[in-house]
């Protein structure tokens, strides 16, 4: 079982409150796809209702904290040490497919390190969460990152740079260099999953780049809890500044990341 801090229990209570709404809209999702353009707005507003659920949940629950939102962008708060950073929504194209991998993602950053973070399939009803010392769980059972050393057999998990985004042409070249090492390569469409799914042994190790903050918050401290290891994509720290994360194993992760190096270099 997960002894959680109060902090975490406000967390919890917020993501299930915000994630009713999304299952309704969810199951609406399938009678819209008749319109083409019926379905994105829909969407957009479960985005947003979704948010505005864990805003008001969270502000009620610890006056004063900050927050950097994917719609509602940064709110100053009267406590500068402590910030949540949320993703309503992460995995909207699945969403608006009907296909039911996406999550709510939410991180709690104290001083600048994140501290807690929470990751929830309201489909799957699977609640990722973890705190800092404390490991990370799935629905309160204990969970660690896989123990697969070699890329041969491991699954890789990984995201396709977006439409109208750069970055094709690398990811191209390390798509090519990757398939080539490993069991098998996924592209799940929500990187917070992504990550929670490496913190559970799920997927072996998983790479991607130009992801935003709220993406990745909570996912960074699930994998360091279930004993992985998570850098950006030159091995730094520096993963919300740069929107790239590595993140497995310390065996995997250093072979992926020398893989990765290769991709990048003149032939
Ligand atoms: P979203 O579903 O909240 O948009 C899929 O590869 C991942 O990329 C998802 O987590 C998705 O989050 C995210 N993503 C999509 N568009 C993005 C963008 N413009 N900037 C950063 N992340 C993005
Ligand atoms: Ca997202």
């Amino acid at each position: 079982m997960s002894r959680h801090t109060p902090s975490m229990s406000v967390m919890v209570a917020a993501a299930r409150k915000a994630a009713r709404g999304l299952q309704r809209d969810f199951g609406e999702v399938e009678n819209l796809q008749v319109s083409l353009k019926g379905p994105a707005n829909f969407v957009t507003a479960a985005d947003r209702k979704a948010e505005k659920v864990l805003f008001e949940e969270l502000s009620k629950a610890r006056p004063g904290y900050g927050f950097l939102m994917e719609e509602g962008g940064v709110v100053e708060g009267s406590d500068k040490s402590h910030r949540w950073i949320i993703d309503p929504l992460d995995g909207t194209t699945n969403f608006l497919h009907g296909i039911p991998m996406f999550s709510i993602s939410i991180g709690l950053e104290r001083d600048g390190q994140i501290v807690a973070g929470l990751v929830y399939n309201p489909i799957s009803d699977e609640m990722f969460i973890a705190e800092k010392g404390q490991g990370a769980f799935l629905n309160d059972r204990r969970i660690r990152v896989a123990v697969r050393r070699e890329l041969a057999q491991s699954i890789v998990a990984t995201g396709i740079p977006h439409i109208g985004r750069p970055g094709h042409k690398g990811f191209s070249a390390e798509l090519d260099l990757v398939m080539n090492e490993v069991a098998g390569v996924r592209r799940m469409g929500s990187a917070a999953l992504d990550l929670a799914y490496v913190a559970a042994g799920r997927f072996d190790v998983y790479w991607e780049a130009n992801l935003a903050p709220w993406d990745v918050a909570a996912g960074i401290i699930l994998v360091r809890e279930a004993g992985g290891y998570v850098t950006d994509l030159k091995g730094g720290d520096a993963m919300l500044d740069t929107g790239g994360i590595l993140a497995g194993n310390e065996a995997l992760h250093r072979q992926l990341g020398t893989v990765l190096k290769k991709a990048h270099k003149p032939a």
